[in-house]
């Protein structure tokens, strides 16, 4: 089985213990931190969605992977970080309010930091003035994750508040999250959508190009 395979096959099954050693194996066999990423932790999360939804997994299974996907990302972050792109540019990230997931939303922070961008990763079931402030404090890019059809109303709430703030053309908002979609980002006044967390590091590296 090949490294990327193995890495995979843990994160679907929630190998935690297991995935480090093979992260760190695999880049040491020569293999690129990023390629691994893209080819393997993101399409094992996939699957691992493509599980939940075929009802194969319940959240027991889906937040073991969700852990084990996260120490893959801590045991490649070193090999990730100091991406030619933005060194200097902030990018603040957090999921809208009344939402509390955040596995999305982490695995587009980490991709981001990996590309050399100053993450704030906000946190969860944030009210817009959070946004606000973090966009007050200098972050250039302003990320807005939401999971649930019934929060990504949310999103357009913070983007009002931007606006109200006099701070809406001082920052570029990105916006993703499962039910989000391009039609929607548009119709809020994002500045931009991300299908997923490859796209979204894209994205932000094509603003600061
Ligand atoms: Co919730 N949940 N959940 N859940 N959950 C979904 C989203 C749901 C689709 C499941 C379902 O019913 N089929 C459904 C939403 C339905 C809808 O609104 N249309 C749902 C529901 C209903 C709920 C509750 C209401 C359930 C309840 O209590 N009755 C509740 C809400 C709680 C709340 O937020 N207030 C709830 C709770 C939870 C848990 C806490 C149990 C847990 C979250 C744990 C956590 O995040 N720490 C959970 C989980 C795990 C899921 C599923 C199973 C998995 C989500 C996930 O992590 N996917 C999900 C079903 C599913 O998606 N199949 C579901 C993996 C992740 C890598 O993908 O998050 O899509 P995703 O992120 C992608 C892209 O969307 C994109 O890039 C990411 C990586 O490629 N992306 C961005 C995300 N953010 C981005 C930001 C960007 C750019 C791209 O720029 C800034």
């Amino acid at each position: 089985m090949d490294w990327k395979q193995r890495i995979r096959e843990a994160i679907v099954k929630g190998q935690k213990k297991e995935v480090t050693g093979i992260a760190t194996e695999a880049v040491k066999e020569g293999l690129s931190a990023s390629a691994l990423v893209d080819e393997a932790v993101i399409p094992a999360m996939n699957t691992v969605s493509e599980l939940w939804r075929s009802q194969e997994y319940y959240l027991p299974e889906v937040m073991r992977s969700a852990a084990t996907m996260q120490a893959a990302m801590d045991a490649l972050k070193p090999y990730l970080v100091g991406g030619e792109h933005g060194k200097a540019v902030r990018v603040a990230i957090g999921t809208v309010k009344g939402d509390i997931h955040d596995i999305g939303k982490n695995l587009v922070a980490i991709l981001l930091e990996g590309a050399g961008y100053r993450i704030e990763n906000l946190g969860v079931d944030l009210p817009p003035e959070r946004f606000v402030e973090a966009a007050r404090q200098g972050a250039q890019v302003i990320g807005l994750s939401s999971l649930l059809t019934t929060s990504m109303e949310g999103m357009r709430t913070v983007i009002d508040c931007m606006a109200e703030s006099g701070l809406r053309d001082k920052v570029k908002i990105l916006v993703g999250g499962a039910p989000v979609t391009a039609e929607f980002a548009r119709a809020i006044g994002a500045d931009h959508y991300a299908e997923n967390a490859a796209e979204a590091v894209e994205v932000v590296n094509k603003l600061f190009a």
